[in-house]
């Protein structure tokens, strides 16, 4: 699926804006069928945005269930006799969407874009309907896994439920990405692959076509920053020879622009669409991740789609504000925790040479405790792991074209001490490399070294821990003897390169005391740096990724002080001092060290 772009054959109307919108605590809409009619008593409503917080309404916050948008919105008469479909950015976690009554999609799954084919059911040069219900609930057939708590006992009212999930970010829901109608005509390019290679000074672009019928005839032009032509191609698939090709680098980054045509048998222009490619390749090789053959070191950190008021919405003003903060800070890279972010940032990492590790949102999928059993029947079981497959692969389709995607996560912190974990990492595995043969892939593990099953499957190991917090709380003393302790072992037991994709603390802005104390500022300072000294001593560490990049909503609980603090900005994105000691540490080190 290619993300909606006006080209010179294709139209988009952005249905982004103010949708009715109703919640369903009752779940009733589905059976009264609700789509049949415009929406009663609706409410306004932000598209993108997550519902949530809104309103002034507690219940809407903490709503489980069924929730109605709905739209109304004219094609233009000119679109009559075009393929018109319907493309949604994300409806989290689940959706079903109606137009003018007629139900178009269904779809599972919060993070990741799909779309309906609505020719002859939307009239143009008339006002049509969209209507769609988005449902909040997780279970354990979802990503991310949850469950519905009831409550038998008589301290209970009747009926009362909680959604409880394992994973430590709000479960905001909605349409958290903008809807777009767009046209393109009966003849139609479906798909775009690019590969790329470095050969002396050439670059080479692989590239195919998928294209709705055979008879067409595609033809590929490539044009540098200047506009100049830097390669042509016919047919649908074949390789592009750059001479003297500049290369997509970290921080200074180099987009090409590929026009694919896809002309009528009788030569007419049928469909256009423009790709930005970066040539550049990724590599593993020994303790190296390598960007264009040379070491690349990872400085960033975890971060999350999360903002006020908007929730998980996208918001170009704050995506933009972060990469402006990311190069202040001198970051060269993020990890898209827990879940794969809008395209649109993605776009923008490509544009500013911002390194991404791409997460599937497979994330509370342990108990903490080597104990406990998450690979069971009745919880991830063979349906969760084939929703995970499905993830994964429009995950991999989504994004295999952005030069800023180095790297595929396949979980964050799952129960790789299982043995259950082992059939269904590999066959995880062995689908990424199958769908993605060029980029390496890893998994966020949990486990200490001596527990985790599933690490040989992976090209590097990524390692979140919390010493000096959530194990031996205050000590900072321990940090550095405990962090080297267990980073060597990761590289003694698999011999691969290793990165921390989570180290941190909760820091309250504002929050002071010397010595340092858990919750200042200058707690956070210190052990941040004391595990910067480990790795500086350890040549197999390959990158540091604070946790977390801003402070972030969570469910409430007794851990959490309106919200995590762990993030080096604040949640309006204003600096702890922990950020001026990241921004000397990482302006003073190489990308490539
Ligand atoms: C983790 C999780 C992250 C949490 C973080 C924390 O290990 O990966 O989602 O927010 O710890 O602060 O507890």
């Amino acid at each position: 699926m290619l993300f909606p772009k006006d080209t010179l054959t294709r139209e988009i109307k952005d249905l982004s804006g103010i949708w009715r919108f109703k919640a369903d605590p009752g779940n009733r809409g589905r059976e009264e069928k609700w789509h049949h009619q415009p929406l009663q008593d609706t409410i306004p409503m932000p598209v993108p945005a997550s519902y949530n917080d809104i309103t002034q309404d507690a219940a809407l916050r903490d709503h489980i269930g069924d929730v109605w948008y709905e739209q109304t919105f004219i094609v233009p008469r000119s679109w009559s006799g075009d393929r018109m479909m319907l493309w949604v950015g994300s409806a989290c976690h689940h959706a079903v969407v109606w137009v003018n009554g007629v139900e178009v999609a269904s779809h599972k799954g919060g993070f990741l874009p799909f779309e309906a084919d609505i020719t002859g059911i939307a009239v143009p040069g008339r006002e049509n309907r969209v209507t769609i219900v988005v449902n909040n609930v997780l279970n354990w057939q979802t990503l991310p896994p949850g469950r519905i708590k009831t409550f038998e006992d008589e301290k209970h009212p009747e009926g009362y439920r909680v959604q409880e999930y394992f994973h430590d970010f709000f479960n905001y829901a909605g349409l958290h990405r903008p809807v777009k109608l767009y046209r393109t005509s009966g003849l139609f390019i479906q798909d775009i692959t690019v590969t790329t290679d470095v050969q002396g000074e050439s670059g080479l672009i692989g590239y195919t076509v998928d294209c709705s019928q055979p008879e067409g005839e595609v033809r590929v032009r490539l044009l540098d920053e200047d506009g100049k032509e830097a390669a042509t191609g016919k047919g649908s698939s074949g390789t592009l020879l750059v001479e003297k090709a500049r290369l997509w680098k970290p921080l200074q980054a180099y987009l090409y622009t590929l026009h694919v045509e896809l002309l009528h048998p009788d030569g007419q222009l049928a469909d256009h669409y423009l790709l930005q490619v970066g040539i550049r390749t990724v590599k593993v090789e020994g303790t190296r991740f390598l960007i264009n053959g040379e070491p690349f070191y990872f400085k960033g950190f975890g971060k999350h789609e999360d903002s006020d008021i908007r929730g998980k919405g996208l918001d170009h003003a704050v995506n933009v504000k972060d990469f402006n903060l990311l190069k202040w800070i001198n970051a060269n890279s993020f990890r898209t925790s827990h879940y794969p972010y809008a395209e649109e940032l993605l776009e923008l990492a490509d544009r500013e040479g911002i390194v991404v590790i791409g997460e599937v949102p497979a994330v509370g999928f342990t108990f903490f405790n080597y104990n406990d059993k998450v690979y069971t029947p009745d919880q991830a079981n063979e349906e969760t792991l084939a929703h995970h497959h499905d993830v994964l692969s429009d995950l991999i389709a989504r994004d295999k074209n952005h030069p800023s995607v180095v790297m595929w996560s396949l979980a964050n912190e799952a129960a790789t001490f299982q043995d259950e974990a082992v059939p269904y990492f590999r066959q995880l595995a062995d689908t990424a490399r199958r769908l993605d043969p060029q980029r390496p892939i890893t998994i966020v593990q949990w486990p200490l070294p001596d527990k985790c099953k599933v690490a040989q499957f992976f090209d590097v190991i990524c390692v979140n821990r919390y010493y000096s917090w959530y194990q031996d709380p205050g000590a900072l003393e321990l940090v550095e003897h405990q962090v080297e302790w267990e980073l060597t072992n990761w590289y003694r037991n698999f011999g691969k390169p290793v990165i921390m994709t989570e180290y941190g603390a909760d820091a309250i802005a504002g929050f002071h005391q010397d010595p340092p104390v858990m919750f200042t500022e200058e707690y956070q300072e210190e052990l941040l740096t004391r595990y910067h000294n480990v790795f500086d001593r350890l040549d197999f560490v390959i990158g540091e990724h604070v946790w977390a990049f801003a402070d972030f909503a969570t469910k409430q609980g007794i851990t959490r002080i309106n919200g995590n603090k762990k993030g080096v900005f604040t949640r309006q994105r204003q600096p702890k001092a922990a950020a001026r000691m990241l921004r000397s540490r990482w302006g003073e080190m190489d990308e490539y060290p």
